[in-house]
């Protein structure tokens, strides 16, 4: 299990609590796939994905994204039991999606790079090295099931 300080807990919830989900769940799955285009290849479903200017702008990548930062936010709300909390979404994403795991740390890099463009003022060095721990340790759960 991954242990956190109280300061870790207190740089992950504040910033969260500031979080606009929708917005920045868009903007860092949109990063992903025009910075990993090889990322694009489990969304064929999505439409147009072929410039940056139509990923940003397709509305499947914004509901995706959105998506998955939610349930991003299940991890912060039960920092004490991030595998437990991600053990069905792991099996899916292994057995029924077939991504990749190496693309759970990517996201995690975009999402970072998201929040740090949207938090210059509260995204201190201690705020940065508590939110890069967490999102390995979502990469980490959701990797688990993988056989
Ligand atoms: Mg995944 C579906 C969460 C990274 C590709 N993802 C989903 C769903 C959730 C989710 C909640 C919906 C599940 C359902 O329908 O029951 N994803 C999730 C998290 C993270 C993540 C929390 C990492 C933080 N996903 C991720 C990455 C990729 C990916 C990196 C691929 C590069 N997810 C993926 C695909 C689907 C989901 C292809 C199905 C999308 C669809 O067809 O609607």
């Amino acid at each position: 299990m991954v242990h956190w300080t109280a300061e870790e807990k207190q740089h992950i919830t504040s910033l969260w609590s500031k979080v606009n989900v929708e917005e920045c769940g868009a903007e860092a799955l949109a990063r992903l796939l025009v910075v990993y285009p090889w990322t694009q290849r489990f969304f064929s479903s999505f439409g147009n994905l072929s410039s940056p200017t139509a990923i940003v702008g397709n509305p499947k990548v914004h509901a995706h994204g959105k998506k998955v930062l939610t349930s991003f936010g299940e991890a912060v709300k039960h920092l004490d039991n991030i595998k437990g909390t991600f053990a069905q979404l792991s099996e899916l994403h292994c057995d029924k999606l077939h991504v990749d795991p190496e693309n759970f740390r990517l996201l995690g890099d975009t999402l970072i790079i998201v929040l740090a463009s949207h938090f210059t003022k509260e995204f201190t060095p201690e705020c940065q090295a508590a939110w890069q721990k967490l999102v390995g340790a979502v990469a980490h759960a959701l990797a688990r099931k993988y056989h």
